[in-house]
C-alpha cells in the first residue's frame, strides 16, 4: 500500500511541480537589530542542562508557525550548545516579501516547492553539501529529486501536506466533502461568520481554481479572475483570512470550518477530538515543505557548520519522528518510520491513498504570472 502510495506521490512530484514576516528590515543575525527574531524556550524542556555543551553560538531558524515540537531547541542546544532563535512567517510570499525587504541574518528558511525553485532562481540558496549530513540516507528516495531541486542540490525535504477542509464532527451528520461548503454562498451561509481561509494567496486561489475545475497553478487569467470572483461571493461568510491561528479559533469555537493544512488540524484534535480534517472530492492542494540554507550562511564557515549540525539533527531518525507526533504532518524520513505514531500514519488524510494522490495537485511556480494573483489578491483584500 505505501509503496503504491509512493509511486504516485513520484509521479505527482515530477509533473505537478515541472508544470508549474514580518515587513520591516531585520539584521537578525547581527549585533545591532535582533528583533526579528524570538530565542526559543530552551528552558522548559525535560533534558537536563547542568552539564549542557558549551555556547555553541546561535542559528537562525525562519519557519512556519507551529511547525516543530518546542522541546527539540531545548535538546539540541543539550547535545551542541547551539541556540536556536526562532522567527515566524506566514505563507511563502511573506518570507520572500521579508527577504527581498532587506531581511538578513536567518541561516535555515522552510519555503514550500516552488518557492524553493524561486528562490534558487534568485540566488537566495546555498547549495547543499550531502556528504556534512550523516543522515541522508535516512530520506525516502521519492524525495530525493524533486523538479524544484533536482538531486536536493539546496534543499531537504522536511514535511509533506495537503490543503483542504477543518470542521467540527458536533456540526455535521455526514461529514463534509466538497470544496461547495466553504466557496458555495448559500452552503457557507451555514456557518457565516465562522469560516476561515488561509492568509495565503496561492493556497486561497489555490483550492478555488481546483473547485472551479481547473489547474491550481493556472496561469489563465480568466480562470484565475473567475476563481477571485468566487472568493469575493463568500467573502462575507469568512471570520478572516488567517493561517498562524486559524486551529485555535477552531478550538475555542469561535469559528467552525476552515480552509487549512492537514497536520495543523490533526494537532488541534489531539486537543479536541471533535475537530477533523478532509481532502474534498474535487481535490487539493499538495506541498513539500523544505529546509534551506540562506546563501549568506552558505558563505560563513561557522554559521555553515551550525546549519549542518541543526540539519543532521532534524534529519535523525529518533527526531524526525519526534517531530512528526508532535506537528501530524507526513514526513518523507523514511527511517523515521518505526518511530512514527500509527495512528498518523494510517490516516489517510495524513498519507493519502493512491486514488487520493490522483486528486492532488502542486502549486507550481507560475513566474511573472505571480503579479496578476497579487493584484486580484489585493482586490480580495480590498472588498468590503
Ligand atoms: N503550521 C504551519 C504549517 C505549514 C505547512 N506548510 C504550508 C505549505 C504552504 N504551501
Amino acid at each position: 500500500m505505501k509503496k503504491i502510495l509512493l509511486s504516485m506521490f513520484m509521479i505527482l512530484i515530477m509533473i505537478g511541480v515541472a508544470a508549474c514576516g514580518p515587513s520591516d528590515t531585520a539584521d537578525v543575525g547581527g549585533e545591532t537589530d535582533t528583533s526579528g527574531g524570538e530565542e526559543a524556550d530552551t528552558s522548559g524542556g525535560e533534558a537536563d542542562t547542568s552539564d549542557a555543551k558549551e555556547d555553541g553560538g546561535t542559528l537562525y531558524f525562519y519557519t512556519w508557525s507551529e511547525y516543530i515540537d518546542p522541546d527539540i531547541y531545548a535538546q539540541f542546544k543539550e547535545e551542541t550548545g547551539i541556540t536556536v532563535v526562532e522567527d515566524i512567517f506566514g505563507s511563502n510570499e511573506d518570507l520572500l516579501a521579508k527577504l527581498q525587504g532587506g531581511a538578513t541574518g536567518y541561516d535555515v528558511y522552510v519555503p514550500s516547492d516552488y518557492m524553493v525553485e524561486i528562490m534558487i532562481e534568485l540566488d537566495m540558496l546555498a547549495e547543499l553539501d550531502q556528504s556534512r549530513l550523516e543522515t541522508i540516507g535516512n530520506l525516502d528516495p521519492t524525495f530525493t529529486n524533486p523538479p524544484f531541486d533536482p538531486n536536493m542540490g539546496h534543499c531537504l525535504p522536511y514535511f509533506w501536506g495537503t490543503t483542504g477542509i477543518g470542521y467540527n464532527l458536533e456540526d455535521w451528520d455526514e461529514p463534509p466533502d466538497s470544496w461547495a461548503y466553504i466557496f458555495d454562498p448559500e452552503l457557507a451561509s451555514n456557518f457565516s461568520g465562522q469560516i476561515t481561509m488561509l492568509d495565503d494567496m496561492r493556497e486561497v486561489f489555490g483550492s478555488a481554481l481546483i473547485y472551479l475545475g481547473y489547474s491550481a497553478g493556472t496561469t489563465d487569467e480568466a480562470e484565475l479572475a473567475e476563481a477571485r470572483d468566487l472568493v469575493l461571493g463568500i467573502k462575507e461568510h469568512l471570520y478572516s483570512f488567517e493561517s498562524d491561528t486559524y486551529e485555535d479559533l477552531m478550538l475555542t469555537g469561535e469559528t467552525r470550518m476552515s480552509q487549512g493544512w492537514s497536520g495543523d488540524i490533526f494537532a488541534a484534535a489531539v486537543e479536541d477530538e471533535n475537530l477533523w480534517y478532509i481532502i474534498p472530492k474535487e481535490g487539493a492542494v499538495m506541498w513539500v515543505d523544505n529546509l534551506c540554507i540562506s546563501a549568506d550562511a552558505g558563505a560563513d564557515p561557522e554559521r555553515l557548520d551550525r546549519v549542518y549540525q541543526w540539519l543532521d539533527y532534524l534529519n535523525r531518525a529518533d527526531i524526525a519522528a519526534q517531530n512528526t507526533n508532535w506537528v501530524w504532518y507526513a514526513s518523507p524520513n523514511a527511517a523515521a518510520e518505526d518511530g512514527i505514531l500509527e495512528e498518523i500514519l494510517t490516516e489517510p488524510a495524513i498519507y493519502p491513498d493512491a486514488e487520493t494522490m490522483e486528486r492532488l495537485e502542486f502549486l507550481g511556480n507560475v513566474g511573472d504570472f505571480t503579479e496578476t494573483y497579487s493584484r486580484m489578491w489585493t482586490e480580495i483584500k480590498a472588498a468590503d
